[in-house]
């Protein structure tokens, strides 16, 4: 049996039909369906990861479209390790919710390392991406952890795996650092 000497939070946020759902199944079990079918409440996904020679647990937080957001963002947000927000490439108005859901995170979270996924790289891009990069480089302007945009296809499985290999990277990088710090504060 593998031993998982971390277990971190993954939330995964975005608009309905970004293909939140698609992506996490996509990474959990190789799989992809072109029927959407709406997750209800939350699609809890427990997989393990090696990264860097360590074997880590990540608890991947999928949110359905139904849940009362005022209500439940605390429960969802609350002890996230790094989040996924998604955005279908495919969709004019892919952008628009995007400097909320960072506002939520940066209110909930405090500063967690972002990948923002450009999923459905397979089908051909609407949205302006232009004004993605300005949003992007305003926060990263004042974020203290990594923000990294990343394309890929739930469908075709381009960059899946790197996603969630890269959020868990930086993730580990962080709790590495703060273990060491830990340790010499006992020296
Ligand atoms: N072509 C294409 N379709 C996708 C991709 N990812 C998801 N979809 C489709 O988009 C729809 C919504 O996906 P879903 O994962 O349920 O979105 P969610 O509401 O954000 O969880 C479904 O019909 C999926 O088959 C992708 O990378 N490429
Ligand atoms: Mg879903």
């Amino acid at each position: 049996m593998e031993i998982s000497s971390y277990i971190f939070k993954i939330l995964v946020l975005g608009k309905a039909k970004a293909g939140k759902t698609s992506l996490v199944t996509r990474f959990s079990t190789s799989r992809f369906s072109n029927v959407y079918s709406p997750t209800l409440g939350l699609n809890l996904v427990s997989k393990i990861i090696n990264v860097d020679e360590r074997s880590i647990t990540l608890s991947i937080w999928d949110t359905g479209g139904s849940w009362d957001y005022e209500k439940l963002t605390y429960f969802y947000f609350k002890g996230s390790s790094g989040a996924i927000i998604v955005l279908d490439q495919n969709d004019e108005k892919a952008v628009k919710n995007l400097d909320q859901y960072i506002s939520d995170i940066e209110a909930q979270c405090s500063h967690i390392p972002l990948i923002i996924a450009i999923n459905k790289s397979d089908l051909d891009p609407r949205f302006d991406r232009e004004q993605l990069e300005e949003i992007i480089d305003r926060w990263r302007g004042h974020w203290r952890k990594s923000i990294e945009v990343i394309d890929c296809s739930s469908k075709t499985g381009e960059n899946v795996v790197e996603i969630f290999t890269n959020v868990t990277t930086e993730i580990l990088e962080e709790v590495i650092e703060e273990e060491k710090f830990d340790v010499d504060e006992y020296i």
